[in-house]
């Protein structure tokens, strides 16, 4: 195969340690056999306890954002050298939640991308455009925009370390999503925006994920797309069978 598969669930502001290691310990046997990366996103209090849950398993425990900042006068933020000191490997960078409600830009987006590769992390960048973007006709330049402003000075070494996660943000947390044709024509919109930035082989290797409302029922036939290569998952993510059936789904 071309390219790794990554299914990766985004619990958002969900589970407390308690229940995270109760999920954990729910989901890991069920993907124990996954041929695909499998990730679980947390809150940060839930790290620790994910993370000892997940001890032994093939499941990776993930953070949901991260600051641009090594440390400081930031109240209430997490730097990304924290995150690599507890052992945690991803992040999630730009979610449209982030964009929408806590005042990210693609600048912020970018900087905090830089401070989770200098850590040592991986990012699951996220891009998309709002249902007025798409009725505008913007989506693909948009999310080419997003992708390069994100990655400027990444270096092609660094670019390893890149997810990208199409989230069209009119699918995300609103049942909605795209059609599979949708999906995968704007990812391979994405993939082009990689290859023009560090050329065929970059953009041919750069694992791209669709992202919003993906579950058991719709998994299959998104994950079937050329240009899709995994999932960030929502809501289906807090599931064990349904997340699960999104790990076969990839498998
Ligand atoms: C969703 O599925 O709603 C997501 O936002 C995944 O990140």
């Amino acid at each position: 195969q071309l390219r790794k598969a990554v299914i990766a669930g985004n619990w958002k502001m969900n589970k407390t340690p308690a229940e995270a290691k109760e999920l954990i310990a729910a989901i890991a046997p069920l993907v124990k056999d996954a041929t695909v990366d499998v990730v679980a996103c947390t809150p940060f209090v839930d790290l620790s306890a994910a993370q000892e849950a997940a001890e032994g398993t093939n499941l990776q425990i993930g953070a949901e954002n991260c600051h641009w900042a090594k440390s400081g006068a930031f109240t209430g933020e997490v730097s990304a050298e924290m995150l690599s000191a507890m052992g945690v490997k991803i992040v999630i960078i730009g979610h449209s939640e982030r964009r929408q409600y806590f005042g990210e830009t693609d600048v912020t987006v970018h900087d905090r991308t830089r401070a989770a590769l200098d850590a040592g992390l991986t990012v699951i960048l996220c891009v998309g455009e709002t249902l007025e973007q798409r009725e505008q006709g913007i989506t693909n330049e948009l999310c080419a925009m997003q992708t390069k402003i994100a990655l400027g000075g990444v270096s092609e070494e660094e670019l390893k370390r890149i997810i990208i996660a199409y989230e069209p943000v009119w699918a995300i947390g609103t049942g909605k999503t795209a059609t599979a044709e949708q999906a995968n024509e704007v990812c391979a919109a994405i993939r082009e925006t990689v290859k023009e930035l560090y050329g065929c082989a970059a953009g041919d290797g750069i694992t791209l994920q669709y992202g919003g409302s993906m579950n058991a029922g719709n998994a299959a036939e998104l994950l079937a797309q050329p240009d899709v290569d995994g999932g960030l998952i929502g809501g289906a993510s807090l599931k064990p069978q349904d997340f699960a059936a999104i790990v076969e789904a990839a498998t």
